[in-house]
């Protein structure tokens, strides 16, 4: 039975190498103290393992899945494939044209086998755990109101640096 300090989110990458690439998912999870866990797992390398965590994660507590893989990115959607739970795909960037390797092998899903694809990178990564906290908060009050806040901090921050360029500005524009 999971306990309240159970991990929700489930964080998988391809290879140690997508870590260094993709760990502001991290970031944003603990943002929100979002209780997760990080493996290294992969489609092609180690089949049998991806299948067995995916095909057990929902019974463990897990209530998210987000996989990042590179180049033939066919992580998040074979354990897409092994469970009922929402998966979120990360393509981590790569040497061809940035990652559109990743980002095509990750989003071009068959109807059926949905992967919540967000973008290439950082900002992707982000996006990602950010993503997660939203999904959890539909059956969270606490997260609503810290995603609400969130929100209004994003206001004041752009409105901050509006200020801090009509400054440079000099009113002139
Ligand atoms: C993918 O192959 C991984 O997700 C990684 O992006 C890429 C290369 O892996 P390594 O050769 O660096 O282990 O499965």
């Amino acid at each position: 039975m999971p306990d309240s300090n159970s991990p929700l989110v489930a964080v998988v990458m391809g290879s140690d190498s997508d870590w260094p690439k993709i760990k502001s998912v991290a970031a944003s999870l603990e943002e929100f103290d979002v209780p997760h866990e990080i493996r290294v797992m992969s489609a092609h390398r180690t089949p049998e393992i991806v299948r067995q965590y995916a095909t057990m994660a929902a019974a463990r507590g897990i209530r998210v899945i987000i996989a990042a893989a590179g180049g033939a990115a066919h992580l998040a959607g074979v354990i897409a494939s092994h469970t009922t739970l929402p998966v979120i795909g990360i393509p981590v960037p790569t040497d061809v044209q940035g990652g559109l390797d990743s980002l095509l092998s990750t989003v071009q899903m068959p109807g059926d086998v949905p992967v919540a694809t967000v973008g290439v990178g950082a900002g992707g990564a982000r996006n990602a755990g950010l993503l997660a906290v939203q999904i959890l908060a539909l059956a969270d009050q606490s997260l609503q109101e810290k995603l609400s806040t969130f929100k209004q901090k994003l206001v004041a921050k752009v409105n901050a640096k509006n200020a801090a360029l009509q400054e440079v500005l000099g009113g002139n524009r």
